[in-house]
């Protein structure tokens, strides 16, 4: 093999590595665990990215069934007045059953200030609340 070609041998791997790299950027999204327990979530406070999908996986340990819908004042506002029962149409809105696992995928389109919070009865009052700042 000429040098030249060997150069253009190690160029065309070294493009193939960082398309690997590129794409499994995008393959895989930030994954974030939310642990469930005592009717409480931990962290209670997150930071996350807009414009990238991150993945929210929420652990209920809890013998019974929490909720994890997350968004603005005026969402929270509809929820604790009632919606539907059990949530699992929309990503922002999730029903965990008793111990299990859930995990949903979120690209917030803007920078801003939400909160997570479950919406059974009392559990708000209760502390189930968590702030999400989106950067
Ligand atoms: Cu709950």
């Amino acid at each position: 093999m000429s040098s030249v070609s060997r150069r253009a041998v190690a160029l065309l791997l070294a493009a193939l590595l960082l398309g690997v790299v590129v794409s499994g950027c995008g393959a895989s999204p930030m994954r974030i665990q939310i642990t469930i327990h005592y009717s409480h979530y931990d962290p209670s406070r997150l930071t996350v990215p807009h414009g990238v999908p991150v993945t929210f996986v929420i652990v209920n340990s809890d013998p019974i069934d929490h909720e994890w819908i997350v968004g603005d004042a005026a969402l929270h506002q509809r929820h604790r007045t009632g919606t539907e029962p059990v949530h699992n149409a929309r990503p922002t809105e999730i029903t965990i059953p008793a111990l299990t696992t859930r995990e949903t995928t979120i690209t917030f389109d803007k920078p801003g200030v939400l909160q997570y919070i479950c919406h059974l009865p009392k559990h708000e009052d209760y502390g189930m609340v968590g702030w999400l700042t989106v950067t």
